[in-house]
C-alpha cells in the first residue's frame, strides 16, 4: 500500500494547527500509520533537505524545521502521495488554493505549515529516514469498506 511522510512544521505546532491538519488528513480517509512528535536536529534536518543544500533559503529552512518541535507523520493509501500534495497546496501559501493547508492558513513561503513528500521514491526515503521500521503500526481500519470498493 503507497505510503507518504507528512511534517507539521514548527509554525503548524505553535499555530495550534495539529488536529485541524491531522482532521483533513482523517477525513479524507487516509490511515495513519505512524506519528511521532519531536524536536528535529540539525543531521536530520540537513539530510531530509539535502535536495535543497544549494539553495539560497537552505539554512534558513534548516534553522526553522530545527527551532521547535515538529509532528512527524506517515498516512496510508491508494494515492496518498499525489493526494497529500492536493490537500497541502502550492509551496508559496499566497498561490496555494483556498480549501488547501497553505491556502487556508499560510500566507509566507517561509511559514507554510507543512510537509509532504513529492513522489513514491522520496516518500520512501523520507519515510526511512525518520521513522524505523517498528514505530510503524499495521492495523486494520474497519471504516474501510465504506471508504472505497
Ligand atoms: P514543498 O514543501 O512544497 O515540497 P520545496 O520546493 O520542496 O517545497 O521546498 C521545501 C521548503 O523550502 C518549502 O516548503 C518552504 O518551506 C521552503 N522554501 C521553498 N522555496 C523557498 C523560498 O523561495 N524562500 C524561502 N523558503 C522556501
Ligand atoms: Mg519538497
Amino acid at each position: 500500500m503507497e505510503r507518504t511522510f507528512i511534517a507539521i512544521k514548527p509554525d503548524g505546532v505553535q499555530r495550534r494547527l495539529v488536529g485541524e491538519i491531522i482532521r483533513r488528513f482523517e477525513n479524507k480517509g487516509f490511515t495513519l500509520v505512524g506519528l511521532k512528535f519531536l524536536k528535529v536536529s540539525r543531521e536530520l534536518a540537513e539530510a531530509h533537505y539535502d535536495v535543497h543544500k544549494e539553495k539560497p533559503f537552505f539554512s534558513g529552512l534548516v534553522e526553522f524545521i530545527t527551532s521547535g518541535p515538529v509532528v512527524a507523520m506517515v498516512w496510508e493509501g491508494d494515492g496518498v502521495v499525489a493526494a497529500a500534495r492536493k490537500l497541502i497546496g502550492a509551496t508559496n501559501p499566497l498561490v496555494a488554493e483556498p480549501g488547501t493547508i497553505r491556502g487556508d492558513f499560510g500566507w509566507n513561503i517561509g511559514r507554510n505549515l507543512i510537509h509532504g513528500s513529492d513522489a513514491i521514491e522520496t516518500a520512501q526515503r523520507e519515510i526511512s529516514l525518520w521513522f524505523k521500521d517498528e514505530e510503524l503500526v499495521h492495523w486494520q481500519p474497519h471504516l474501510m469498506p465504506w471508504l472505497h470498493e
